[in-house]
């Protein structure tokens, strides 16, 4: 199994749930000291194995060269999770930072084409392999502050449905697990490090937690190679839709 961005989140905790069931694991993210952090925890929780490598998602260069590493030591891959992602900012358009704008549309969108077409040769030789991508409810409803984010989650619900037609007939399998609000490093980044605004996020409310995630994601990559999982929407019981969240006061 190859997952990116499995150095904190969503992708941490797959690795993780992963690893009871005694698999290969590939783990690429830009954060090396947590990356080994975290095969650490893989193993002992019996992976097979657990190799990292650094991996930026928005340079081609540095996925060419992750795919190649993961063919130098494992040989095939036959689960791909495109996780690596999120947020930059939530200004309204009008004051929006190009450069917020830009790692949002290199990491969640441009970075699932990359990987996909370095990884797909290690994994057309074996049908019955799946293809993951993390969308998120913000892929299917729009929200003010998130216009760019909501726009790459569009691009990546798209790029998802176009693979799955593109690879009828292969016996590769591709699908999307769109989460709501889940408790990560998520706002942490979006909103730069401010930990007071990134806690309020959450206040009051019961959010998703990585392991919530993780479950869908794994469940998702073991069903029986005759049976595709398309999507998965998720959200927690609190949230509605991105705007519509019952906080509890106090
Ligand atoms: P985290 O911030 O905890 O994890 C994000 C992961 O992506 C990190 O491992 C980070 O690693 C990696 N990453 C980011 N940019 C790059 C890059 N350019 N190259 C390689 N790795 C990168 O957040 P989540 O676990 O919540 O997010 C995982 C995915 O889930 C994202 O795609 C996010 O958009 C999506 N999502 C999150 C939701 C939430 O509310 N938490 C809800 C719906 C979807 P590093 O910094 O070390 O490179
Ligand atoms: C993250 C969920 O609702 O903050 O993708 O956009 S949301």
């Amino acid at each position: 199994m190859l997952v990116t961005g499995a150095s904190s989140g969503f992708g941490a905790e797959t690795a993780r749930q992963m690893a009871d069931m005694g698999v290969n694991l590939l783990l690429g993210a830009r954060r090396e000291d947590r990356l080994e952090q975290v095969a650490a925890e893989c193993i002992k929780r019996g992976a097979t194995s657990a190799n990292i490598r650094k991996l930026d998602v928005a340079s081609t260069e540095s996925v060419n060269a992750f795919a190649d590493w993961a063919k130098a030591t494992a040989g095939r891959v036959d689960v791909l999770v495109n996780n690596a992602g999120g947020a930059h900012g939530m200004e309204y358009v009008e004051d929006g930072q190009d450069e917020d704008w830009e790692a949002m549309f290199q990491a969640n969108a441009l970075g699932i084409l990359r990987v996909t077409r370095a990884v797909l040769p290690l994994m057309k030789p074996h049908p019955g392999g799946i293809i993951l991508n993390i969308g998120s409810v913000a892929s299917r409803v729009a929200y003010e502050g998130g216009a760019a984010y909501c726009a790459c989650k569009a691009a990546e619900l798209s790029i998802t449905k176009a693979l799955r037609l593109e690879l009828n007939g292969t016996g590769l399998r591709v699908g999307t697990i769109d989460p709501g609000m889940a408790e990560t490093e998520f706002s942490l980044v979006r909103l730069k490090g401010d930990r007071e605004k990134a806690d309020a996020v959450y206040a009051g409310v019961e959010p998703l937690k990585a392991g919530d995630v993780a479950e869908a994601i794994v469940w998702a990559a073991n069903r029986p190679a005759h049976v595709c999982i398309d999507e998965i929407l998720m959200m927690c019981t609190a949230q509605a839709t991105p705007y519509k969240l019952h906080r509890l006061k106090g």
